[in-house]
C-alpha cells in the first residue's frame, strides 16, 4: 500500500475477507495526518504503596477537535477523558467535582466492585462532589473505562464527550508481551454543530445517535508509527451508539483480551466487532515495513430502516479508515504467546436459576423495555442471593441490535441462538443481534447489593431498556 493513501479515492481491503470495498473519500481526504495522541494521563497521587488519589472534574471545555474548536463536556479538561491507569490490588480513592449545569455521577465500567460504589442510582448536583473509593481487584488486569450513568441524562452526557479509559496492571507480569509497545485507542464519534455537540433530534432517541467524526483519542484518521514491529492495542468503543467493524490492511489481530478480560490463549482473528461498551486487546504483528490502515468496515445494525437515508449511518458498503499503522523499522515482531490465563468454564454448570430477558422497543417512538417494562429505579426486577450461578437468556424481539450490559458482575457468553459458543471468555457487554437469543452464564460472587443491566446504546437505555437486579448476601 502505497504512503500517500490519503490521496486515493479508493483502496482494496486485502487479507481481511473485504476486498473491493470503498473506503470513504470524505473519511480519507485528511491531507495533513495527525499522530496518535496517547490519552492524557490522570495524575493520580500515590499517597502510600497501593493508594491512589485522583480528581476528576467534569465541566464544559473549549478543546481542538478535527480542525475545529468545540465546546465539549469533559472530564478534567480533555476529550477524551485522561487516562486512569492502576494496579491490580491498589486501592483508589477518585472525586469527582460536577461543574456541569446539571446532575452527573460516575460509572466504573468493567470494575468489579460493590454496587455501593458503583451506583448508578446516585446523583452529584451541580456544583458538588463524591468520591469513589474501591480496591482495584485481582484478575482485573485491562482496559476499562468511566463514563457518567444518571438515568435519562447518559446519552447527552456521553455524546457531549463524557468517557475516559481506565488501565488496570497486572499484580505480576502474565504475559510475554514485553516485545510489544502499548497503545491505548479509544473511539469515539461525535458530530458538531456549528462548535457544540449537535443536539439529540427525535430519531436519534430511536437509533441512537452517531456522529460522522469518527475520532480515534479524539483525533481524526491520526497515524501510529510502531518503533518495534508488534503492538499490543487496547481499544475501547466509548461511542453511544455507533459499531466499529475493525479490520487492519494485509493482517489479522491476535486477540488477547475481551472487556478486560484475558483469554486462555490468543485466538486469530480478520476482524473484531465492537459494539458500544465492548473492548478488545490485541497484538498486531506488522510483517513488514509499509503503511496499513485501520478500517470500520460496513456493519448492519438493523438501524437503517430509521435512518431515512441520513448520513453516517454505517450501513453503507463504504469502509472508514479510522486511523493508520507505520511500521518504519526492520526488526521481526516477536513470536506469540501460547498461553495468557487460565479461565474459568462455566459450561455445562447446574444453575441455581434461570431467567428469561427479553429486550423490546415499541411500535412507534423511541420507548425500550425489558420485559414489558420500561426503567423504574425504585422497582427489583430481579432479585438473587450472592453465590448463586444464573443463566440468563436474553432475547432480541427488536428490529435493532441491542448491546447488553451488567454491572458488577463479569459474565460469560454460553450461546447464541442454541448454538454453542467455541471459547470461553469473559465479558461485561454481549451484542444481541436481533432475532437472537443470547444464553449467558452469571456467577453472583463477591459483593451483594442493588445494580443495573440495560442496553448500551445510551439512547435506549435512557429511553427505558434498563432493569434493576438486587443481590442479597448469602
Ligand atoms: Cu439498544
Amino acid at each position: 500500500m502505497s504512503p500517500n493513501l490519503g490521496r486515493r479515492q479508493m483502496l482494496r481491503v486485502l487479507g481481511t475477507g473485504a476486498a473491493g470495498l470503498l473506503v470513504s473519500r470524505r473519511a480519507i481526504a485528511q491531507q495533513a495526518q495527525l499522530g496518535l495522541p496517547p490519552p492524557r494521563r490522570l495524575r493520580g497521587r500515590r499517597l502510600e504503596p497501593g493508594l491512589v488519589q485522583a480528581e476528576l472534574t467534569a465541566a464544559a471545555t473549549t478543546v481542538r477537535v478535527a480542525d475545529a474548536w468545540a465546546e465539549l463536556w469533559t472530564y478534567g479538561g480533555s476529550f477524551p477523558g485522561p487516562l486512569l491507569r492502576v494496579r491490580e490490588g491498589d486501592r483508589v480513592r477518585l472525586r469527582l467535582t460536577n461543574q456541569l449545569p446539571e446532575e452527573t455521577n460516575l460509572h466504573l465500567h468493567g470494575l468489579h466492585i460493590p454496587p455501593a460504589v458503583d451506583n448508578p442510582f446516585l446523583a452529584v448536583p451541580p456544583g458538588e462532589a463524591a468520591t469513589y473509593e474501591f480496591d482495584v481487584p485481582r484478575g482485573s488486569r485491562g482496559l476499562h473505562w468511566y463514563h457518567p450513568h444518571v438515568h435519562g441524562r447518559v446519552a447527552r452526557q456521553l455524546f457531549a464527550g463524557l468517557a475516559g479509559p481506565i488501565l488496570v496492571e497486572p499484580a505480576t507480569a502474565e504475559f510475554a508481551l514485553s516485545g510489544a509497545e502499548e497503545h491505548i485507542l479509544v473511539l469515539k464519534d461525535l458530530e458538531l454543530d456549528g462548535d457544540r455537540p449537535a443536539p439529540h433530534l427525535p430519531p436519534d432517541w430511536r437509533r441512537g445517535k452517531e456522529g460522522s467524526l469518527r475520532l480515534v483519542n479524539g483525533t481524526l484518521d491520526p497515524v501510529l508509527v510502531a518503533t518495534r514491529g508488534a503492538l499490543r492495542l487496547h481499544i475501547l468503543n466509548a461511542s453511544n451508539a455507533r459499531y466499529y467493524r475493525l479490520a487492519l490492511q494485509e493482517h489479522a489481530f491476535h486477540l488477547l483480551a475481551t472487556d478486560g478480560h484475558a483469554l486462555a490463549t490468543p485466538v486469530v482473528v480478520e476482524e473484531i466487532l465492537l459494539a458500544p461498551g465492548e473492548r478488545a486487546e490485541v497484538l498486531v504483528l506488522l510483517e513488514r515495513q509499509g503503511t496499513f490502515a485501520l478500517l470500520d468496515l460496513p456493519y448492519d445494525r438493523g438501524a437503517a430502516m430509521m435512518m431515512g437515508g441520513m448520513g453516517g449511518t454505517g450501513v453503507g458498503r463504504e469502509a472508514v479508515q479510522l486511523m493508520t499503522l507505520v511500521r518504519r523499522t526492520e526488526r521481526a515482531p516477536r513470536l506469540l504467546p501460547t498461553a495468557l490465563a487460565t479461565v474459568e468454564d462455566f459450561r455445562g454448570r447446574p444453575a441455581d436459576v434461570t431467567r428469561g430477558l427479553v429486550l423490546g422497543e415499541a411500535m412507534m417512538g423511541a420507548r425500550f423495555s425489558i420485559n414489558g417494562k420500561e426503567f423504574d429505579p425504585t422497582r427489583v426486577d430481579l432479585a438473587s442471593r450472592l453465590g448463586n450461578l444464573e443463566i440468563w437468556e436474553i432475547e432480541n424481539r427488536g428490529g435493532m441490535d441491542h448491546p447488553f450490559h451488567l454491572h458488577t458482575y463479569p459474565f460469560q457468553v454460553l450461546s447464541r441462538n442454541g448454538v454453542a459458543e467455541s471459547a470461553v471468555v469473559w465479558k461485561d457487554v454481549v451484542n444481541v443481534r436481533r432475532s437472537e437469543t443470547v444464553q449467558i452464564a452469571v456467577p453472583l460472587r463477591d459483593f451483594a447489593g442493588r445494580t443495573v443491566y440495560h442496553c448500551h446504546i445510551a439512547e435506549h437505555e435512557d429511553q427505558g431498556m434498563m432493569g434493576t437486579l438486587d443481590v442479597a448476601p448469602g
